[in-house]
């Protein structure tokens, strides 16, 4: 009788813990649904918000008294690189300049495995076949020779080395605010110069143009 009445004391407790705990199991579910739902509030104000933006043009980029007038100006020279000093080196580059920045892209094929160096020289003339009409190196702002960006100095024309892979591909990518094409600022402007490739590696150090090596193709940077 007495572990009977302790079994129904036992079931009864039972029952009134599960009674309380319905309640809050219920509560529970309630705040986990409101969370998500909350989420996706947040998710559909974010997508409204992208959509919203796409509608607004963007702002006008910011202008300073310093920028150039050439800074409005988007321009693109492209030229073919033509063999020199018996050499089967070609390629086409390309020169691109947008709120004043320009981007060259070169692409070459028909080289040696491994280092050359690449630079703008003086004068858009190509027709000698050892490319030495084109002159030395362009230097408007009378620098001495060097590696692109170095403290004691640089050529504007000092593009620097590249590595050409085993099958005589090579491509190069530079950007600078220190060209322009067609800006009529001499220190910048790269039009009517020359971009010559050489045999051998530009070592940054001998005057007045790297000890680079023959000229093994050239074009000219012409409109
Ligand atoms: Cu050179």
């Amino acid at each position: 009788m007495i572990i009977f009445q302790h079994k129904l004391t036992l079931k009864t407790k039972l029952m009134k813990r599960s009674i309380l705990y319905i309640p809050i199991l219920a509560l529970c579910l309630s705040i986990s649904c409101k969370s998500d739902k909350k989420e996706d509030v947040t998710n559909d104000t974010n997508v409204e918000v992208g959509s919203d933006t796409k509608d607004i043009p963007p702002p006008p980029p910011p202008t300073s008294d310093k920028e150039p007038d050439y800074y409005k100006d988007t321009k693109k020279v492209t030229l073919a690189l033509d063999a020199k000093s018996n050499s089967g080196v070609t390629g086409n580059v390309i020169f691109k300049q947008d709120q004043g920045v320009v981007t060259m892209i070169a692409v070459l094929g028909g080289l040696t495995e491994g280092e050359h160096a690449i630079h703008i020289h003086e004068k858009a003339d190509c027709s000698s076949d050892d490319g030495k009409s084109s002159g030395g190196h362009w230097n408007p702002t009378g620098q001495p020779h060097g590696k692109w960006g170095n403290a004691t100095g640089y050529h504007k024309g000092d593009i620097g080395n590249f590595t050409a892979d085993e099958n005589g591909h090579a491509s190069i990518t530079k950007v600078t605010d220190e060209w322009c094409i067609g800006c009529g600022d001499d220190t910048k402007d790269i039009l009517g110069k020359a971009i010559i490739v050489h045999q051998g590696v530009d070592d940054f150090t001998s005057q007045p143009s790297g000890a680079a090596g023959s000229r093994v193709s050239c074009g000219g940077i012409i409109q």
